[in-house]
């Protein structure tokens, strides 16, 4: 229960920091490293997910758990995808790895852990060379939208 009331507690400070500077909503409990998305609505019925580019280094940030938080202010539904990445869940009682897409409905917000793993394969593969993940809405993404980035650096 000592972590419910951490993260709890560090939301505050995401959103804070997001309302306050649009700086990259990161932060370390020590527990958990988490990463604050936030939907923002667009013109042209188009919605993108905040911050736009994420940078993180495999050395620092992939000693401790990894959790994406969602957050939808906005009065419509969004999605967020991330080709290439996966998240950790429990399904039936069993561990499972999944591709990430999640639903985020109105005024709601919600968590995934990422499977740390994958990525760590991923950048094996590139033989310690930068690894870059896109994200995006699928159902609000515009046709020229390359989405934001993950950018995973050794
Ligand atoms: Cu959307």
């Amino acid at each position: 229960m000592k972590f419910a009331r951490r993260s709890t507690l560090a939301v505050g400070i995401w959103l804070g920091s997001v309302i306050g500077g649009g700086v990259l909503a990161m932060a370390s409990t020590g527990w958990t490293k988490e990463i604050l998305f936030v939907a923002r609505d667009l013109e042209d019925q188009q919605a993108v997910w905040l911050p736009r580019e994420i940078v993180l280094q495999r050395s620092t940030d992939f000693t401790e758990p990894l959790i994406f938080r969602f957050d939808n202010p906005t009065a419509r539904t969004h999605v967020f995808e991330a080709p290439g990445l996966l998240e950790s869940a429990e399904e039936n009682g069993i561990q499972i790895t999944r591709p990430v897409r999640v639903t985020i409905a109105p005024e709601e917000n919600e968590q995934i852990v990422l499977d740390r793993s994958r990525i760590t394969n991923d950048a094996r593969t590139g033989e310690g060379e930068t690894v870059t993940y896109r994200f995006y809405c699928p159902l609000h993404r515009a046709d020229d939208d390359t989405g934001g980035t993950i950018i995973i650096g050794p």
